[in-house]
């Protein structure tokens, strides 16, 4: 075996055998580099005489070229097994939550709205929803609410500038109460939905904000009667305060959508500065608070639908959404929740996936 021979198979054996990239590095400057073996042996051919160069030059740049493919192939070799290693030290669970990322939170509205849903849905009523702007036909005429209703002033709603194709006046819904009228003029009874939502009205202090939310609700069937009414207000007001000792009062009042129409007061106690609901409003130590209105639904509003009210019969009901959810949740003041305040949001708001369910418990 020749010199080069020689050194070639200790090269390629060392390059071989390395452990590291660092080892590689040794080697390829052991060689390759100013001082290297291989760089020594290109050196000599300078001091030989052309046919001993003929000879020795191929076979040394031929060394020179296997050295360094087998430094590169070793150096991959290594690159890629530290590669795979990595990625096996590094596997990362998608499916974890986040852990220090930034925190979000469901409104309180939101988080009421999603138990009134699930608390409906159980008792058979879809939700409806529909445009924040509408027109003064279905928000009042339909509802009949006459020309000189004081809730149709200036006053109270925020009307747009110009009409619309049909030549109604448009305006922000004042009551979820259009969502309705349109369900009731494109669907066949039996009807039993909930309207959730935003709502505008011109009024601004401590207790009123010009938007709020509200929930209506509407059954139209064969035979409803005042009795249907006040037992899903009962069984709905036991599911949302998780109690059972809920009193209802109806006292008769008085709605242009209604006939007739009734106030809804629950029984409650005043306990550490807060109104807590449940007992019955005339025993000792407690008292009554009107919540919400309701009444059979006017047959003046039913025949306007297209209905026969001769044939159909029905109840609706609304209340604030926003005043639900401060006598559940214990907030005083109205207007911070629509501050977004996220020190009040952290405080008050509710984690993303305690999502409200009749099994798992509504508020839980
Ligand atoms: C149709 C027929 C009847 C919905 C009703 C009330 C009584 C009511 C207020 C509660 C507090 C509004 O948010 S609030 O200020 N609502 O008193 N709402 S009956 O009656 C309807 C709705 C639609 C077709």
């Amino acid at each position: 075996m020749s010199e080069t021979e020689a050194l070639q198979a200790r090269l390629v054996g060392d390059i071989e055998a390395a452990g590291d990239l660092d080892a590689i590095e040794a080697l390829r400057v052991g060689a390759l580099g100013k001082a290297g073996t291989v760089t020594g042996l290109l050196k000599t051919l300078g001091g030989m005489t052309p046919d001993e160069r003929q000879v020795e030059g191929p076979k040394i740049h031929a060394l020179r070229e296997t050295v360094t493919a087998a430094i590169a192939a070793r150096k991959a070799a290594l690159e890629g097994a530290a590669l795979e290693a990595k990625l096996a030290g590094e596997k990362l669970d998608m499916t974890l939550p986040a852990t220090d990322a930034p925190k979000g939170s469901v409104h309180p509205v939101s988080q009421v709205m999603d138990e009134l849903a699930e608390i409906f849905a159980d008792m058979g009523f879809a939700v409806a929803t529909g445009p924040e702007i509408e027109d003064d036909w279905r928000n009042f005429t339909a509802l009949n609410i006459p020309e000189t209703h004081p809730a149709r002033a200036m006053h109270d709603t925020f009307y747009f500038p110009d009409k619309d194709a049909e030549g109604r006046a448009m305006l922000l819904r004042t009551h979820t109460s259009p969502v309705q009228i349109r369900t009731m003029m494109s669907q066949e009874p039996p009807i039993r939905i909930i309207a959730p939502g935003r709502v505008y009205r011109s009024d601004s202090d401590a207790t009123h904000t010009p938007m709020f939310h509200q929930v209506e609700g509407l059954v139209i069937d064969r035979g409803i009667h005042m009795g249907h009414l006040k037992w899903t207000l009962e069984t709905f007001l036991k599911a949302y305060f998780e109690r059972d000792d809920i009193v209802l009062r109806l006292r008769p009042s008085y709605f242009p959508f209604t006939e007739p129409s009734a106030e809804v007061d629950v029984g409650y106690k005043q306990e550490r500065g807060r109104r807590v609901v449940g007992g019955n409003g005339d025993d000792e130590g407690h008292a009554w608070m009107e919540l919400l209105g309701s009444g059979m639904v006017n047959r003046r509003v039913i025949a306007n639908c297209g209905l026969d009210p001769d044939v159909w019969q029905g109840f609706a009901f609304g209340v604030g959404v926003d005043r639900l959810a401060m006598l559940k949740y214990g907030m005083d003041d109205l207007r911070a929740f629509f501050d977004g305040d996220l020190r009040w949001l952290s405080h008050y708001g509710f984690g993303a996936l305690s999502v409200p369910t009749l099994s798992g418990g509504i508020s839980a």
